[in-house]
């Protein structure tokens, strides 16, 4: 297959089709061939865009991996030693987003990070095309200021002083979550830094049974050991319990361990529930504990005049970890660790190495951050994040969180309003996380007990896979402690509307009554 064949701009095509990736910049006179190449790929890129808002395409063309591998229609993964032409590497860009998964289609509900924003788009071209590190600011002087403006935005949201708060993006809220245990841990014992695990005695985290899992793989990952990590029990809407919080620490006394860090989730990954961050806070203080409130999720509600009070206390952690990239909408992928206590981010982390951080430079070299961070070169992930509040304004993430928070709402009520579905919890759920289950005639004329259990554990599965299959929409679903497999819808993407809400349960219920008629 070729270009030609597929694509809306064969006029095009011609152009190039007898070029290679050496006719291009910075080949001499190379600039016109760059920029048909270019302009090629922005055609592919604006009809994958409106493709994806296009309710009636398909979310995705779904293929087991052995069908991508063995190639498809001309589309071959395999490298060979002889270069492709700049048509065929068109037709496979196109390729790739073609057997993809559309994240911006209004009915894609799978993951916490959806949409498209096409600021933020262009943010991350204009970052690419910048293609610099973030380490110093010799090598990225805008950048480097953006992050610090972006980083006081944050901290006043969060409602720290102007003398407080630092911070560093990262790749992600796992690694957001994994500086929180690093930091909280060079709090109380420095020495480790440089003695390592000798310096420190027995320890223990406290999270919730419904936190990240990330909390217990830093606790791996930093030689804590996961079984250090104590799961403390939740209420039936996913709430940390603060009195199970308090047993839990005397437990953690009583065998010998040294609790230092309290992971409270702001926005549960399946549940969306925010823990009662103050009555943490309260304990926390008591015990002399460091206390880390993971937003990654719900950091986002922060924005909304209606919904930030459900954060109440976010201010009295030690640290944040923020996505950006979930509820704002930011291009995947925009995380940060905000850390209350200025300079600790330096002392923890910093290993000055010469090459980089000469401490004689010509400039303030206080604005060279990348030694605050435990990676060496990282991706710019400021820029996109700065340029869409400046197209939007504070105001403009508001009422996009506002809607998401409204679309969860509807489908609440409409799934309270029907017999064929049941609510997770009966509660109205604080963040965008609605979860249900499908129930087909035949469960819900079953006593309650295992084996109503077991056949209702295999509904959500047998839905989701047809519904792959058919690629005109996508939800997750999961187990979760005693419950067996309920969906999770998840609304972060604002070009979701009430029709695809309404679209969502026609669906489940269409593939739902062919499964089990
Ligand atoms: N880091 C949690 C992301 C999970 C999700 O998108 O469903």
């Amino acid at each position: 297959a070729t270009l030609t064949e597929k694509s809306p701009y064969k006029h095009q095509s011609n152009v190039i089709c007898s070029f290679l990736r050496l006719d291009l910049l910075p080949a001499k006179n190379g600039e016109e061939v760059t920029k048909h190449f270019l302009q090629e790929l922005l055609n592919i890129l604006l009809a994958y865009i409106s493709k994806s808002l296009n309710r009636s395409s398909k979310v995705l063309d779904f293929h087991h991996p052995h069908q991508l591998k063995e190639g498809l229609e001309g589309f071959s993964l395999e490298l060979q030693d002889q270069p492709d032409n700049l048509e065929q590497l068109l037709v496979d860009c196109q390729d790739t987003l073609k057997y993809g998964v559309k994240t911006a289609h209004p009915c894609f509900f799978n993951q916490l990070s959806t949409g498209l924003d096409i600021i933020g788009l262009a943010g991350e071209w204009v970052t690419s095309t910048a293609n610099t590190n973030i380490f110093t600011y010799e090598i990225a002087p805008v950048f480097i200021l953006m992050e610090d403006i972006i980083f006081k935005k944050m901290h006043s949201i969060i409602g720290w002083s102007e003398k407080e708060g630092d911070g560093i993006f990262c790749p992600g809220g796992t690694m957001s979550n994994l500086y929180s245990v690093l930091l909280a841990r060079y709090h109380f014992f420095p020495r480790v830094k440089t003695a390592g695990m000798l310096a420190l005695p027995p320890l223990a985290l406290l999270t919730s049974t419904h936190s990240h899992f990330s909390i217990k793989k830093s606790a791996a990952v930093l030689g804590i050991g996961s079984e250090s990590v104590f799961l403390v029990k939740c209420d039936e809407r996913g709430k940390m319990i603060p009195k199970e919080l308090e047993s839990s620490i005397r437990t953690a006394k009583s065998k010998g361990l040294v609790p230092f860090y309290v992971n409270a989730t702001a926005g549960t990954t399946v549940y969306g529930a925010i823990d009662p961050l103050n009555d943490i806070a309260d304990i926390c203080e008591r015990f002399g504990l460091w206390m880390h409130v993971d937003a990654a999720w719900g950091g986002g509600l922060l924005l909304s005049k209606r919904h930030r009070m459900k954060l109440q206390g976010i201010d009295r952690a030690s640290s944040i970890t923020w996505n950006p990239h979930k509820m704002m909408g930011v291009p995947l992928q925009c995380s940060v660790i905000l850390v209350q206590k200025k300079g600790l981010l330096q002392e923890c982390n910093q290993l000055c190495a010469e090459y980089l951080f000469q401490p004689d430079k010509h400039y303030d070299v206080s604005y060279d951050t990348g030694d605050k961070s435990i990676q060496c070169g990282r991706h710019v992930d400021i820029f996109k994040l700065w340029l869409m509040w400046k197209a939007k304004g504070s105001e403009g993430f508001e009422s996009q969180v506002n809607h998401c928070l409204e679309n969860a709402e509807y489908l609440y009520y409409k799934l309270k309003s029907r017999k064929d579905f049941q609510l997770v919890f009966q509660s109205q759920p604080e963040h965008s996380n609605v979860c249900f289950w499908y129930l087909p005639t035949s469960v819900r004329n079953m006593p309650p007990g295992p084996e109503r259990d077991r056949e209702l554990h295999m509904v959500a599965p047998k839905i989701k896979a047809k519904m792959m299959e058919e690629g005109m929409t996508m939800i997750g679903y999961q187990p979760l402690g005693d419950k067996v497999n309920f969906f999770r819808c998840v609304f972060s993407n604002p070009a979701t509307q009430k029709e695809d809400v309404d679209f969502l349960l026609d669906e489940i219920t269409r593939l739902g009554r062919e499964l089990y008629s």
